[in-house]
C-alpha cells in the first residue's frame, strides 16, 4: 500500500518536472521572437470621385509597406505611389472592391500618390506619402495574438497536477 502511494508521488513529481521544463522553455524563446520580428503594418486607403483618403499617409522609412486600398466610389480607380525610381500601382479596382498594394521600403522623404485612370489625378485624386522617423509608432494591434490555446493547455495541466 505504502509503496503504491510512493510510486504515484514519484510519477506526479516527474510530471511536475516536465511541466516546469516546458514552462521555462516557452517564454524565453517567445521574447526573442517578439523583439526580432516587428508586425507588418498596413495602411488603409479609400478612393472616391475624386479623392484619395487620407490625402497624407505617414509611414516609417526603411520598411516595406502594405496599403489596403478600397474603392468606395462609383467608378473604377487605381492607387499608385511614385517611389522615385518608379511607380508602384494597383490594377484598376472596381467600385466596392479592394486590393492590397505592396510598396518597397522608402527613404525619408515625401512621395506622390495618385489614381492613374486618365483625368482622375487632375480631378483631385492625388495625395502624399510622408516617410519619416517616428511615423507609425504605437500602431493599432488588430490581430490580438494572445495565445489562447496555450492558456487552455496550462489550465488542463494544473488540473491534472492537483489530483
Ligand atoms: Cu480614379
Amino acid at each position: 500500500m505504502s509503496t503504491r502511494v510512493r510510486a504515484t508521488a514519484i510519477g506526479a513529481a516527474i510530471v511536475a518536472l516536465l511541466l516546469t521544463a516546458a514552462a521555462c522553455g516557452g517564454p524565453g524563446s517567445g521574447d526573442a521572437g517578439a523583439e526580432g520580428a516587428e508586425a507588418a503594418k498596413s495602411y488603409d486607403v479609400s478612393l472616391t470621385e475624386f479623392a484619395i483618403s487620407p490625402g497624407e499617409i505617414d509611414v516609417p522609412p526603411g520598411e516595406p509597406l502594405t496599403f489596403v486600398v478600397s474603392n468606395d466610389g462609383t467608378a473604377p480607380h487605381t492607387f499608385a505611389v511614385e517611389t522615385g525610381s518608379d511607380t508602384v500601382e494597383t490594377p484598376q479596382i472596381q467600385p466596392g472592391e479592394s486590393t492590397t498594394l505592396e510598396v518597397p521600403a522608402l527613404e525619408t522623404g515625401h512621395y506622390k500618390t495618385l489614381c492613374t485612370v486618365p483625368g482622375h489625378a487632375d480631378a483631385g485624386m492625388t495625395g502624399m506619402v510622408m516617410a519619416f522617423e517616428g511615423a507609425g509608432e504605437a500602431p493599432p494591434n488588430p490581430t490580438g495574438v494572445t495565445g489562447m490555446s496555450g492558456m487552455a493547455g496550462a489550465t488542463g495541466s494544473q488540473g491534472a497536477m492537483t489530483l
